[in-house]
């Protein structure tokens, strides 16, 4: 008899629900989706539908593995382990605390999560603990904290569908989000507007009421833009203004310099459609605002979601259904590996190390002392500070070998370090760089939490047994503890995680696995009878008042000049996740998408005498990778499209290691390139 055993979908962040299906033999065959499941209600993606073939995949890493005279060969839990604890405590002890860097994971659990901020804090005491929200929605977490007092998506997903206007900027919803996609065309199906501002056409877009496709990395001229506009036909709600915000002066002294002729010359569309879109949006009874990587990614990531914020609170579309600011979040449990602390400058629940107070009380639950107070590394400053200040690297379910911006860089950083250990379901690229690899098990072989995109908490559950010596990383991380002298990481089971968690963070406190049996919760959930919050911010911010931050266009790092004429921006694709190592393992999806690719507009295509699906060389100033050219109408001239998911193509060879000053974010969205033609 087959067993269905209700999960958690590993792939994005909507958060799916679905039943897993094990046969006698212990083998994931297939996926049911789950009806009563309040995000996906018994829809699921293609990639959701194939969620269980890479669990029995032959490459799964199924054994510990040491690097031997230069080459990873199998070993014991108790070599490896002992291993990284030589290693680990010769590094400490000759370049101290901070020598030592932690890749915390947006694929594991809440639980896991959690238990790798505090091996970095409790164990190795330091803050050098930090994870992929770093290339993701860093610049949302920095942005919101400092307008609204909370990082996270202040609505639900249901509040998509039932709002009057869709306003879609910098999110290929349907592809990306797909399950949130569908709530959008609900929306419209029932009579809201739906706007997108993305330079490609977007599935969406072909539905969109009005689709803006402006110059990319304009933003904030187009945003600033919209405000000017609101303000100068009256169309802001000044109730909310007066008193729910702050500095609503210094918005306003900002915003005069963006006038619609000017602003529409910036971004490069008409003023008509400029002005079309602002009263679309500030008209309609609610608003919701969906935005993700398009808006992020920036060296001015911060600014874009400012500005995001900033035109939420002008039209006082904030702190009631339908409306909101809401940064879909990407992977599975990135909401809660930011909830988790596995950042830098916080706990769990976003509670800061330099406060001396917070420190203490952690020291006490951990039964240590000394907590450092002093804000860590983040992911991509440490790729600067390898071999230098940095010289070991324990990366647990991360691959920035593929997925960090600069290539080259990436791998030079890696090979400067003395130690790096790579814990991860599959032998990724970045694995070849480790001196011990550690096999961890999949979303499948374990219990605990994935925290959605709209916060809401849910369960992940155990339906096959690990795969051969594989060990969860829960399990992992407590054994590394345990060689260190400390025991207070030792559990029974991740429910026993989560109460600690729940013990030291205010927003987690109701939350347990006997609720979550139930069904998911939404944080903040303070209490064992508290029912979740669906809406954020009602009725007050969570930092009390609003605050407006203004910002001023400014250009991106690099744009293209006469040897690199065209404009590359990376992204995604439906079918593939990332680098690839589940759905590149996954058939249909592989099928579905086998080669890499790069996305030219027809005009620039007939310029270079290239055609559909022919072999072309892709160049920026890092480097030069061979990808197939798919000729489309879907991208603008001038503009490249590329998705990051092919490691013998790597798009990341070819991006900048440009950041955002305040979130370390790179500008994966914008680089200049040229696209040479292989003659043969
Ligand atoms: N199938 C699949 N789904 C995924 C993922 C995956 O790898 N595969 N990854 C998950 C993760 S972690 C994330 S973060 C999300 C990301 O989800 P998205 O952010 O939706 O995906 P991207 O393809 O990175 O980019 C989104 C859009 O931004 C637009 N864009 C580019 N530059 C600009 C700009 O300057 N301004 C504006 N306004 N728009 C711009 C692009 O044209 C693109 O359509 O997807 C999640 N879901
Ligand atoms: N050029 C370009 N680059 C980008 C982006 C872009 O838009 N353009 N987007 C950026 C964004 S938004 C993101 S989020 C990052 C993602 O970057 P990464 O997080 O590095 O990418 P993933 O492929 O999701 O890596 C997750 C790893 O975890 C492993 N894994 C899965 N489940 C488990 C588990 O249970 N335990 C363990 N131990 N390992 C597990 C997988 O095998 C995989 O190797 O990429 C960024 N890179
Ligand atoms: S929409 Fe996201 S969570 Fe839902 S099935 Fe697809 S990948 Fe999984
Ligand atoms: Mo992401």
């Amino acid at each position: 008899m087959n067993k269905k055993t209700l999960t958690t979908c590993p792939y994005c962040g909507v958060g799916c629900n679905f039943y897993l299906v094990v046969d006698e033999k212990d083998q994931a065959i297939a996926v049911e989706a789950s009806s009563g499941s309040p995000v996906s209600r018994g829809q699921l993606c293609i990639k959701g539908w194939n969620a269980y073939q890479f669990v029995n995949h032959a490459e799964r890493l199924q054994t510990p593995l040491i690097r031997r005279n230069g080459k990873l060969v199998a070993a014991s839990w108790d070599e490896a382990l002992d291993l990284i604890a030589n290693k680990l405590a010769f590094i400490r002890e000759k370049y101290g605390n901070d020598a030592l860097m932690f890749f915390s994971s947006a694929k594991v659990t809440n639980e896991e999560n959690y238990l790798m901020m505090k091996l970095a804090r409790a164990v190795f005491k330091t803050n050098n603990v930090d994870h992929c929200a770093r290339l993701c929605h860093a610049s949302t977490v920095a942005g919101l904290a400092a307008t609204f007092g909370s990082g996270a998506m202040t609505n639900s997903i249901d509040c998509m569908e039932n709002a009057d206007c869709v306003l879609i900027i910098g999110s290929n919803t349907t592809e990306q989000h797909p399950l949130i996609g569908t709530r959008v065309i609900r929306a419209k199906q029932k009579g809201a507007k739906v706007i997108v501002v993305d330079n490609r056409t977007i599935r969406l877009a072909k539905l969109a009421d009005l689709h803006i496709k402006f110059a990319n990395g304009t933003d904030v001229a187009f945003l600033n833009g919209l405000m000017h506009i609101i303000l100068s036909e009256n169309l802001e709600n000044k109730s909310f203004i007066k008193e729910r915000t702050e500095n609503f002066t210094e918005l306003e002294s900002v915003i005069k310099d963006y006038p619609p002729e000017k602003v529409a010359a910036l971004c490069d569309i008409s003023k008509e459609e400029l002005i079309n879109c602002a009263r679309m949006y500030a008209t309609a009874k609610s608003a919701a605002i969906i935005y993700s990587m398009g808006i992020t990614q920036h060296i001015h990531g911060v600014d874009n979601v400012r500005s995001v914020a900033n035109l939420a609170m002008l039209t006082g579309n904030l702190g009631k259904a339908g409306a909101g600011v809401n940064p879909l979040r990407g992977q599975n449990n990135v909401q809660g590996a930011c909830d988790m602390g596995a950042l830098p400058g916080v706990f769990s629940g976003y509670q800061g190390v330099t406060d001396a107070a917070i420190r203490e009380k952690f020291a006490r639950a951990w039964q240590v002392e000394n907590l450092p107070e002093k804000s860590g590394h983040t992911v991509t400053t440490a790729m600067d500070a390898a071999g230098t200040e940095l010289k070991a690297f324990y990366i647990m379910g991360e691959n920035p070998v593929i997925s960090d911006p600069d290539q080259h860089h990436v791998k030079e950083a890696l090979s400067k370090l003395d130690f790096l250990v790579v814990q991860d379901i599959f032998l990724t690229s970045t694995a070849e760089f480790a001196h011990v690899v550690l096999p961890g098990v999949t979303y499948a072989e374990k219990d605990g939490t994935f925290t959605n995109t709209e916060r809401r908490v849910q369960r992940i559950r155990k339906a096959v047994t690990p795969i051969g010596n594989a060990k969860a990383d829960w399990e992992i991380l407590g054994e590394v503890a345990k060689r260190f002298g400390y025991q207070n990481m030792q559990y029974q089971n991740p429910g026993e995680i989560l109460a600690e968690i729940a013990a030291v963070t205010p927003s987690y406190a109701g939350i347990n696995f006997m609720r979550l049996d139930q069904g998911g919760l939404q944080w903040p959930c303070p209490a064992a009878d508290h029912p979740g919050t669906p809406i954020l911010h009602i009725g007050k911010f969570t930092r009390g008042l609003g605050k407006f931050i203004p910002a001023q266009y400014l250009p991106p790092a690099e744009l293209p000049d006469a040897e690199y004429p065209l404009l590359l921006s990376t992204g995604r694709c439906y079918f593939h996740y990332h680098t690839g190592t589940m759905t590149r393992r996954t058939r249909l999806l592989e099928r579905e998408e086998h080669f890499p690719y790069v996305e030219i507009n027809f005009a620039d295509a007939i310029e270079l005498n290239i055609r559909d699906r022919e072999w072309v060389e892709l160049e920026t100033r890092r480097g030069k990778i061979k990808v197939m050219a798919r000729v489309t109408k879907a991208i603008e001239k001038g503009v490249l499209f590329m998705p990051f998911h092919f490691a013998e193509a790597p798009a990341n060879a070819l991006t900048i290691n440009a950041r955002d000053a305040i979130a370390q974010i790179p500008e994966y969205k914008i680089c200049a390139a040229r696209i040479i033609k292989i003659i043969v």
